[in-house]
């Protein structure tokens, strides 16, 4: 384990890009325009070929998702409670916060990684307007059972499908479940604008209010009905998005590769768990996180530190969990007695890195590493905490 697997960084993510030749002519279109944005053309053309691709009838574009979360709460009138999973990043939560609405948090499932739906009604109180769950690394909710409790008590459904862009189930969108989901286009994720995000609506006459809320709320040149924000995608992500779609299935199939890859690989070494995916009819292999159980010959930190002094960034996505930041510590749901199963899978998990350009003998070398660590004399000492790699 003396050897750096790699001369330079790996990184758990890296942006998937165009040929920077193929997005000259858009950027020309743009500078002879003068359009920048407030729903130029590129932006207009964008959300149909989106709806499109994603197999929705309505969605509306954002400069990114923490803004479109913000604002998906401001279009349902959301206040009160709201129920939603501490293992998620902290954005989830901070769109309650930014509304002035108390998040409760709920367990999550321990092979779904998603709200436990089972854990919900539990929560409910008279205040309870609204559920927030997140198809966590695009793996889908229990979106049946969630409607469900959503419909038995009066309840709405926002997913946080920052992750989940192209997922489908039962050969259907899963955007298409609760009463909006918003997705994030950040450059970090499967499919990106640089920054960039949407909400995906059900009907037009939600579109255009969230069209006017993303707009300061205007509604025409004088008229103002709502306390809008500035929300609205420019004409450059919305450029980039259009010649992102292009390329996308291809992305998508070379991580649908190194996903496959690691499941072989990883396979046969004990007591390190690859995260299942939940059923999807299409995947999107945005993450892909391993859990590391405690029977590990290293702990998850040890692990962890050691494939960084080896060059290998992962993440250890999502720890801390969302309730244990400071600003929501002191809520009564944010109490770990109340989310073992999330508190126990924030210790163990980290995220290995998979993007398109990640090279087929690096990513082996990754599984070899993890591998030797279980196999080799690796030195640690009795709270496997001083690994010797
Ligand atoms: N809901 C959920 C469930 C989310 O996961 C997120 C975002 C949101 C809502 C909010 O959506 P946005 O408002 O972001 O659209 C990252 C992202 O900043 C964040 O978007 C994402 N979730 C979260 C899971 O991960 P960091 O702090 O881990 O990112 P960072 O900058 O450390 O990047 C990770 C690695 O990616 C870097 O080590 C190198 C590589 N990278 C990153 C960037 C930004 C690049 O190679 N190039 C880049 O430009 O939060």
């Amino acid at each position: 384990m003396q050897n750096v697997i790699s001369d330079k960084p790996i990184y758990v993510t890296q942006p998937h890009l165009p040929p920077l030749e193929e997005f000259i002519p858009y950027l020309e279109s743009i500078w002879h325009s003068k359009l920048l944005t407030n729903k130029g053309p590129f932006h207009q053309e964008f959300e149909h070929a989106l709806c499109d691709y994603l197999g929705v009838e309505h969605l509306t574009l954002f400069a990114n998702g923490t803004l479109a979360l913000v604002t998906a709460m401001q279009a349902l009138r959301i206040s009160g409670e709201v129920i939603t999973t501490p293992y998620s990043f902290v954005a989830t939560a901070h769109a309650l916060l930014w509304n002035g609405i108390k998040p409760v948090f709920v367990d999550i499932d321990p092979k779904t990684l998603n709200l436990d739906p089972a854990k919900i009604e539990a929560a409910i109180t008279p205040e309870t307007k609204a559920i927030l769950p997140v198809h966590c690394y695009g793996n889908p909710c229990d979106v049946e059972d969630i409607q469900t409790i959503a419909n038995n008590y009066n309840l709405k459904v926002i997913y946080d499908a920052a992750h989940a862009f192209g997922v489908q189930i039962s050969n259907r969108s899963i955007l298409k479940h609760g009463d909006l989901s918003v997705l994030s286009f950040h450059a970090t994720k499967v499919f990106n604008t640089f920054e960039g995000g949407a909400i995906v609506c059900p009907d037009a006459k939600t579109k255009q209010h969230i069209d006017n809320l993303k707009n300061f709320g205007f509604v025409d040149e004088t008229t103002v009905v709502a306390t809008g924000i500035n929300g609205k995608m420019s004409e450059f992500g919305a450029a980039l998005g259009l010649l992102q779609l292009k390329h996308i299935d291809q992305a998508l199939a070379r991580r649908r590769e190194i996903d496959r890859l690691y499941r072989t690989r990883l396979a046969n070494v004990p007591s390190i768990n690859c995260v299942e995916r939940g059923g999807q009819t299409r995947d999107n292999h945005a993450y892909f996180p391993i859990l590391v159980r405690p029977e590990y010959p290293l702990s998850r930190d040890a692990l962890y530190s050691c494939l960084r002094e080896h060059g290998i960034y992962g993440r250890r996505y999502f720890f801390p969990l969302i309730s244990d930041f400071p600003m929501y510590r002191g809520l009564q749901s944010a109490n770990r007695a109340n989310l073992p199963v999330a508190a126990s899978i924030a210790e163990q998990v980290i995220c290995l890195p998979i993007y398109p350009n990640l090279v087929e003998s690096d990513q082996s070398q990754i599984c070899d590493f993890i591998a030797a660590a279980h196999e080799e004399n690796v030195v640690i000492d009795n709270r496997k905490q001083n690994l010797k790699c």
